[in-house]
């Protein structure tokens, strides 16, 4: 069956000029059957260079965006409609415009979990991969940061400048408790500790690591340690293990599951090929100006 549905994905990938791009949160078989796995950063990097023709994003619906922006002349599909961010869905357009009426003063930066649309009314986007050097270099004092306020934490305990949260927050990660990161070194001991920083300052401030995906699985890999829990969405520990098989994970939480990122399978990835749909589209004006701010990022990561 598996190698059914691959054998039918590679011809269509042919067919269509295709490229799977698949968020570290995926599912296992479509993590397979991807052509590139990253996290937000690395996967807009390789959809503004690509040579495809078609980009099959499997990952949540602002991460195809990012791609279409990017990549405006490309065909962008989601194999699943219905996969959102709650956290992106916490900043609307018209709420930032009267956020920036408020704190005239302040530079706006948004997370890359945030729409087209409020990537618009923004001056610089940032991953969690590089958010305490962008706002670090980034020309101004004073930000406004939407939506996640733990990470607009962490970015203010790492730099010298005047951070105004956004109140959003991820629910597969802000749910973490303190309390849970107790129990988790009492019954692993002599682990290390990775949380992401979407997890609430009382976790991060007990983490060993504090890392976006793409720098918990580099960490991983290099470290001369052997065992780790996780403090992230249950998609990253598939790679983790994949990668650096000789060492053990341990998820955080039993809780940490994106049900958004949980939608996608390797059915869906080929249905969507053979209809190009949902296909991704974004109204020119907002692209445009969502693009000054995703330029921005590249520019200063
Ligand atoms: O930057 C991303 O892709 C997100 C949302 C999380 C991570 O750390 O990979």
């Amino acid at each position: 069956m598996a190698k059914a549905l691959l054998d039918r994905l590679s011809e269509l990938k042919k067919e269509k000029k295709a490229v799977i791009l698949a968020h570290n949160y995926q599912i296992g078989e479509v993590q397979d059957a991807a052509d590139y796995v990253g996290d937000s950063f690395e996967l807009s990097k390789i959809a503004a260079d690509t040579k495809a023709e078609v980009i099959v994003f499997c990952g949540v619906h602002f991460m195809a965006e990012s791609a279409k922006i990017l990549a405006p002349e490309k065909t962008v599909i989601l194999p699943e409609n219905m996969a959102g961010c709650p956290l992106a869905d916490m900043a609307l357009p018209e709420k930032v415009r009267e956020k920036k009426e408020e704190f005239p003063d302040a530079a706006v930066a948004c997370y890359i979990n945030t729409s087209a649309a409020v990537k618009a009314e923004c001056d610089v986007c940032v991953t969690s991969a590089n958010a305490v050097k962008i706002i670090d270099s980034y020309p101004a004092k004073e930000f406004l940061f939407v939506p996640d306020q733990n990470l607009a934490h962490f970015i203010s305990t790492n730099v010298d400048k005047k951070i105004i949260p956004w109140e959003g927050y991820c629910i597969t990660h802000h749910r973490v408790t303190r309390e849970e990161v107790k129990r988790a070194r009492k019954a692993i001991p002599d682990t290390v500790l990775m949380v992401h920083p979407e997890c609430k300052p009382e976790v991060v401030e007990q983490a060993d690591e504090v890392l976006g995906t793409g720098g918990m699985l580099k960490y991983a890999k290099e470290s001369q340690d052997s065992k780790f829990i996780i403090g992230t969405e249950l998609g990253l520990i598939y790679r983790l293990k994949k990668e650096s098989p000789e060492k053990d994970f341990y998820l955080l939480s039993a809780d940490m599951i994106c049900p958004n990122m949980k939608l996608t399978n390797l059915q869906k990835v080929i249905n969507s090929l053979e209809s190009m749909t949902p296909e991704i589209e974004i109204p020119e004006d907002i692209r445009v100006k969502a693009k000054v701010c995703l330029d921005r990022m590249l520019e200063y990561s």
